[in-house]
């Protein structure tokens, strides 16, 4: 007796043990995300121009995603998607070059909180300090092609060697020597590479040198059978591929033992061109490939590394319980109509690559014909993880797509809108609906239409928006883009998440002029120019209500009062032909009133608010002399500064020159936070 009740006692102690340390066997998330890569650079997906062993790994153990697709086809917008489950509309960051709102709910927040351990690496492009991981190493924006600097929370490390291979020593590190090996992991191993201007590593220099890569068909595209967006672009092969792009011109971020090397490949290439002494198509000829062998030059280099986590993983024996992810922030043309670069819902940079590797779940080798999103990797990622999915996300989790199981209300069409215009490559806005054989995509501010029979033109080369045999096509998809543009609230209905962060301003007084707080004084302003000028660095107008105003008198009918920003973020108080106007602009879209005229040779005072909900107002001596217009709020700092007296640099409005005021001024005031009847009862006062 006393024998078994030891034993019992034994296994009972053993038991209370095992269930202490019982290890979190939940599901490791590894995310790969390449920058620019499209699938028709990648062996997996059949690529005629090259290979990639590595990634086809991944496509071999585990799933291959046919139709996945971005929602906004540019590099910081498909990183905020990811990270939030939401439209650019809704996480705010419809472009680049903004700051992430990092306050919001993200993917890596509720991980996090779901006890998984979270690190960022790579390529953030964000701007806004990463929340949500425990640990990050960054690139400081694009980053460059060697010898980065990256950001951690103790601040910047130097690193010497090629950025592909650095960001990868860091990942390895994070995992072998920095992560807690009791809890899973989220880790985002983020590549710079392949994106322009495609520095090659120094191992790979010379590969392609003696080979030809295939051109495109499409390389000769005349655009004939598009609308003027495909005119009016800036990123052929011909024309917008720039020296440093080639490489004619020396290489920035190269030391001094990195640029005797790049010599020594560059050089004889160099002089083999100068010899040539090319024109008209085989110029563009030689432009492709020379522009296509960096390209992907810098895929082997990733391909490579992706090969080196992969061991790891094997080695370290993580790989059985870890979900391999392998995807791009977007698609991209690699001369495919005559193009480089992305944004576009054009098929080619709309379309992203996926491959998924979940051993035991995913069956190897496996392919899909789902139509997926960026938009739905968060989602997935908490699902994998057995975590809640908030139901403000926007998409789904793919769970069930790698199990094969399509759910019964999977979606039937896709949803795409594109915002930075005026913007690098001049890619006009649009938004669209793709659905499994076609695509209508709007192109908004021109209002022009395309459609195309995916099915019968797969290459997207003649818009039958115009065909009376397409009528009905047209009109079925016309509705089922208004039904997508109210599911995912693109239609007006909510103004941004931006609205909870602004109800949190309080009011203070920002900037005013005269600058020596001598509201008394006035100012005769000649036209000459801004008569004050502050950075918007200084003065960010990021998701803030806020009034801006002045007393007046003015001489002429046309001049900027207060303004700040340019044309693709910003807001403008000024006269035009008389009347006193507000313009709002966001994101390159323009909210504009016009309201009463103003006499000319007498005082005056006139204000603009933009309230705490996110609408604008004007008022003539302390009076509402419109109604409220929804903008919604400025969702990042313009580049461009504040200036009182004219619109200096980028015009914010649709005039056409900076419109120097001409007359007085006298305290001017502009205040961030919400400004009430009283302060302009008080300010409008003589
Ligand atoms: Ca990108
Ligand atoms: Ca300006």
């Amino acid at each position: 007796m006393h024998r078994i009740g030891a034993a019992f006692m034994l296994l009972l102690v053993c038991l209370a043990a095992t269930a202490a340390r019982a290890a979190d066997t939940r599901p490791n998330i590894l995310f790969i995300m390449a920058d620019d890569h499209g699938y028709q650079a990648m062996s997996c997906y059949g690529s005629k121009v090259n290979q990639t062993p590595n990634l086809d790994r991944i496509a071999r153990d585990g799933m291959r995603f046919d139709r996945c697709f971005v929602t906004n086809s540019i590099c910081g917008p498909s990183r905020a998607v990811i990270l939030t489950g939401k439209y650019s509309h809704l996480n705010g960051y419809i472009r680049n070059g903004l700051t992430f709102n990092g306050e919001q709910q993200t993917v890596a927040k509720l991980l996090q909180a779901a006890g998984y351990q979270t690190a960022m690496i790579g390529k953030w492009h964000l701007r806004s300090e990463p929340t949500g991981f425990d640990y990050y190493e960054i690139l400081v924006g694009q980053g460059p092609y060697y010898n980065p600097p990256m950001r951690t929370r103790e601040g910047v490390v130097k690193h010497t060697g090629y950025t592909t291979d650095i960001i990868t020593e860091v990942a390895l590190d994070w995992l072998k020597k920095k992560r807690d090996a009791e809890k899973p992991f989220l880790l985002m191993y983020q590549h710079k590479a392949p994106h322009r201007n495609w520095q090659p590593g120094p191992k790979y220099l010379h590969k392609y040198d003696d080979k030809k890569i295939p051109e495109p068909e499409t390389l000769f595209d005349d655009y004939s059978g598009r609308g003027t967006p495909a005119h009016t672009q800036e990123m052929t092969v011909a024309r917008h591929l720039s020296p440093y792009d080639l490489k004619l011109v020396p290489q920035r971020s190269l030391n001094k033992e990195q640029h005797a090397v790049w010599d020594k490949a560059y050089g004889p290439k160099n002089a083999a061109f100068e010899k040539a002494n090319l024109t008209g198509d085989d110029l563009i000829r030689w432009k492709y490939q020379r522009y296509a062998k960096d390209y992907l030059r810098c895929i082997a280099s990733v391909d490579e590394n992706v090969g080196r986590v992969l061991d790891y993983l094997d080695d370290s024996g993580l790989a059985d319980n870890t979900v391999v992810f392998y995807t791009s922030d977007q698609g991209w043309y690699l001369g495919e109509h005559g193009w480089f670069d992305k944004r576009w819902m054009y098929e080619e940079s709309f379309r992203t690559p996926l491959l998924v590797r979940w051993p035991g779940k995913i069956k190897p080798g496996s392919t899909t014909n789902s139509l997926a999103m960026n938009l739905d990797f968060a989602e997935t990622f908490l699902d994998i993880a057995g975590a809640n999915i908030p139901p403000n996300m926007q998409g789904a989790s793919l769970k069930p797509i790698f199990m094969g199981q399509e759910p019964q209300n999977w979606r039937k069409s896709l949803y795409y809108h594109y915002y930075e215009f005026p913007g690098a490559h001049a890619v006009q806005k649009h938004y669209g609906v793709r659905t499994d054989r076609y695509k209508l995509i709007h192109f908004y501010e021109v209002k022009e239409w395309e459609l195309y029979d995916l099915e019968k033109d797969p290459h997207e080369m003649k818009s039958v928006y115009a065909d009376p045999q397409y009528a009905e096509v047209r009109a079925t998809l016309e509705q089922e883009l208004q039904r997508l543009r109210k599911q995912y609230q693109d239609d007006g209905s909510v103004i941004s998440f931006g609205a909870q962060r602004a109800k949190r301003v309080r009011r203070r007084l920002a900037a005013s002029f005269p600058p020596d707080k001598t509201p008394d004084k006035t100012v005769t302003l000649h036209g000459k120019g801004p008569a004050l000028t502050i950075s918007s660095r200084q003065l960010n107008p990021e998701y803030k209500p806020f009034c801006v105003g002045a007393w007046c008198k003015p001489s002429e009918g046309s001049g900027v009062i207060a303004a700040q920003g340019g044309a693709s973020l910003g807001y403008s108080l000024y006269l035009e032909d008389g009347s006193l106007c507000f313009a709002m602009r966001i994101g390159g879209g323009l909210k504009k009133i016009v309201g009463p005229s103003i006499h000319l040779h007498k005082w005056v005072h006139v204000a603009a608010v933009l309230n705490a909900q996110g609408e604008a107002r004007i008022y003539i001596n302390g009076q509402a002399v419109s109604a409220p217009l929804a903008t919604g709020f400025l969702t990042g700092a313009p580049s461009d500064s504040f200036n009182i007296g004219a619109d200096a640099g980028s015009l914010v409005s649709d005039y056409k020159t900076p419109l120097p005021f001409h007359g007085e001024l006298r305290d001017a005031r502009l205040y961030w936070g919400p400004v009430d009847q009283k302060l302009l009862a008080r300010w409008s006062q003589l």
